[in-house]
C-alpha cells in the first residue's frame, strides 16, 4: 500500500491523518505547557486509548459521572497532537487528563521538565493489528486497508499511523520516567477491571474507596461505553466514521486475533515482531506466538 498524501500528513517522518491533525496541531503540542499534575494515557493506536478517556476522569474526579455523560471523549481527554486541543483546552478542568499516540522522542520538552504522570497502556500488537484492520475500513479518512494479508504487510512494515508498533513501544519502555510513569496492559484491564482500577488510583494517589472503584468498573465497561454517545463516536456523521461497516468499540477482547491470523501469518508476525524486539531488557506481558 502505498500511502496517500491527500490523507495523511508526515510530521518528521511520523504519519498522522489530516482530518484530525494538522502541521499547527503537532507545533502546538510541541509547544504544550505541561502542569505538574497533568495526567497523560500514551497507546498506540488501538490498544484502548477512549477506555482511558473514560477511565481518567471518574479516577481523577471521585467518580462523579457527569464529564462522561455530558462532555465527548475527544473534548473530555483531547489528544495531545489533536487539532481538537487548542480549541478546548482552557476548558479543561483541573487536574487535566489528555492522551497521545506521540512516540516517546516527540514529547514536547515541557513533558519533559514537568512531574506530570504519564499511564503507558500496551495491547497485543495482534490484536492491534486486527483491531486496525476494521478501523481502516469504517473511517473514510483513512486509506482502504486492502486485504489482511496486505495490511499486515503495511502494519510490520510500519507504514501506518504514528510508525511501528515496536518503535513506540521501545521508545516509552526506555524512557526512563522513573515513578512518574505506570505500565499497563489492555488484557489486564479486560481481566480484571476493577484490579486494574486500584493500580491507576493509587498511581495517581487517588485513594479511592471499593465502592467507587466498582462504580467506575461498571461504567467503563464495555457494554455501557457501548451505549455511552459521548464515547461511542456515534456523534461522528457517518461519512467519517462508518459504524455499519465496523463499529468503533467492535469487540473489546483478547485474543480475537485468533480467528484472523493462519498460521504462515503467525509465523510472519512473530518473526518480524521479535527480531524487532531482540536484545530489548524489558519484559513483554504476552507471548508472542
Ligand atoms: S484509537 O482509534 O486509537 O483511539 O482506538 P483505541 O481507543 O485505542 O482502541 C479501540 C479498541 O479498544 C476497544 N475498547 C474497549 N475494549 C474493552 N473494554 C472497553 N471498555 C473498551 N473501550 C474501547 C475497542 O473495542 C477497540 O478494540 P477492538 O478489538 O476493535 O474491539
Amino acid at each position: 500500500m502505498s500511502l496517500s498524501e491527500e490523507m495523511y500528513l508526515r510530521y518528521h517522518g511520523l504519519i498522522v491523518p489530516k482530518e484530525t491533525h494538522s502541521y499547527e496541531s503537532l507545533e502546538f503540542a510541541q509547544g504544550f505547557k505541561f502542569e505538574d499534575d497533568d495526567v497523560l494515557a500514551v497507546t498506540y493506536p488501538k490498544s484502548g486509548t477512549i477506555w482511558m478517556q473514560e477511565i481518567l476522569p471518574l479516577v481523577l474526579n471521585g467518580g462523579d459521572l457527569t464529564p462522561i455523560h455530558t462532555i465527548p471523549n475527544w473534548e473530555r481527554v483531547p489528544w495531545l497532537e489533536e487539532k481538537q486541543l487548542a480549541r478546548v483546552v482552557a476548558k479543561l478542568a483541573s487536574p487535566r487528563a489528555l492522551v497521545s499516540h506521540l512516540p516517546y522522542n516527540f514529547m514536547p520538552p515541557s513533558f519533559c521538565t514537568s512531574k506530570a504522570k504519564v499511564i503507558y497502556l500496551m495491547r497485543n500488537p495482534k490484536d492491534i493489528m486486527v483491531s486496525s484492520y476494521y478501523f481502516h475500513q469504517m473511517a473514510s479518512f483513512l486509506e482502504d486497508p486492502g486485504t489482511f494479508d496486505e495490511f499486515m504487510d503495511t502494519f510490520l512494515e510500519g507504514k501506518v499511523l504514528f510508525g511501528k508498533w515496536t518503535d513506540h513501544v521501545k521508545s516509552w519502555r526506555n524512557s526512563e520516567l522513573g515513578d512518574r510513569i505506570m505500565y499497563i496492559t489492555y488484557e489486564e484491564m479486560v481481566q480484571d477491571l476493577p484490579a486494574a482500577l486500584r493500580r491507576i488510583s493509587d498511581f495517581l494517589g487517588c485513594n479511592l474507596t471499593e465502592e467507587v472503584i466498582q462504580k467506575i468498573a461498571e461504567h467503563c465497561s464495555f457494554k455501557t461505553m457501548k451505549n455511552n454517545n459521548m464515547s461511542n463516536f456515534s456523534l461522528i456523521p457517518k461519512v467519517y466514521l462508518d459504524h455499519d461497516k465496523s463499529p468503533f468499540l467492535r469487540k473489546g477482547i483478547a485474543g480475537d486475533w485468533k480467528t484472523h491470523f493462519s498460521s504462515e501469518q503467525l509465523a510472519r508476525f512473530t518473526s518480524v515482531i521479535s527480531k524487532e524486539l531482540e536484545g530489548e531488557s524489558f519484559p513483554l506481558p504476552w507471548s508472542l506466538d
